[in-house]
């Protein structure tokens, strides 16, 4: 018997509400699918994450009097961007897309239900330091090295792929099948911070097939 692979394929937040159309529409969120079911259908292990806020989540900005989506404020456990009402638990937007190729996922991890604490990374909660149990599982099951393709490259991928790789995971995050939010520059900016931190970033057009 062949030794199990120790790579997994992570699909970031492929949610109807991140894809045109949706609350917090990703530009051309939709339009990476078709590669990302391509990856997931040569994946060893697919496992996916799905933004999961309970209504009235502290991240959006319809918690906060006055506040506007894409403002800042100060919370608790540090600076937090205001977004629209999105991905809430049991609603439409919150659902995979329907596109996207999810019945072969061995695990769903979803993040984001703590009422007042956002979760950017598949691995801990924007206060840094709450574990969401990914790296245990991971750990657990022998996997070493993850693939990253998804939404939003400037948000949930970056702080996945920055906390994977401060978990002593290798990562490559596939740069073509992940679009960013963009907001000042940072869609650039993240993609330096992943390569900064050790991260390769893959484009499917290097690949010679
Ligand atoms: C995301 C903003 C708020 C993401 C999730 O998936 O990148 N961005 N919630
Ligand atoms: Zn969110």
């Amino acid at each position: 018997m062949a030794a199990e692979s120790t790579e997994a394929l992570l699909v970031i937040d492929v949610q109807n509400d991140f894809c045109p159309g949706g609350a917090l529409p990703v530009p051309g969120g939709d339009a990476v699918i078709p590669r990302i079911n391509r990856m997931i259908g040569n994946a060893d292990h697919v496992l996916l994450t799905q933004d999961w806020h309970p209504a009235g989540h502290r991240s959006f900005a319809s918690s906060h009097p006055g506040r506007v989506p894409y403002d800042s404020v100060d919370m608790p456990y540090g600076l937090q961007v205001l977004w629209p009402d999105h991905c809430v638990q049991g609603s439409r937007g919150a659902e995979f897309h329907p596109a996207l190729a999810a019945t072969r996922a061995e695990l769903v991890i979803r993040k984001g239900y703590n009422p007042a604490v956002d979760s950017y990374s598949a691995f801990f909660e924007n206060d840094r330091s709450t574990p969401t149990g990914l790296g245990g599982y991971l750990r657990n099951r022998g996997i070493r090295r993850l693939a990253l393709c998804g939404l939003a490259t400037d948000f949930c991928v970056l702080y996945s792929a920055l906390d994977a790789l401060a978990e002593g995971f290798a990562v490559i995050v596939h740069e073509d099948a992940c679009r960013g939010i963009d907001m000042n520059g940072s869609l650039a900016k993240a993609l330096a911070d992943m390569q900064a931190a050790g991260a390769i970033l893959k484009r499917s057009s290097d690949d010679p097939r």
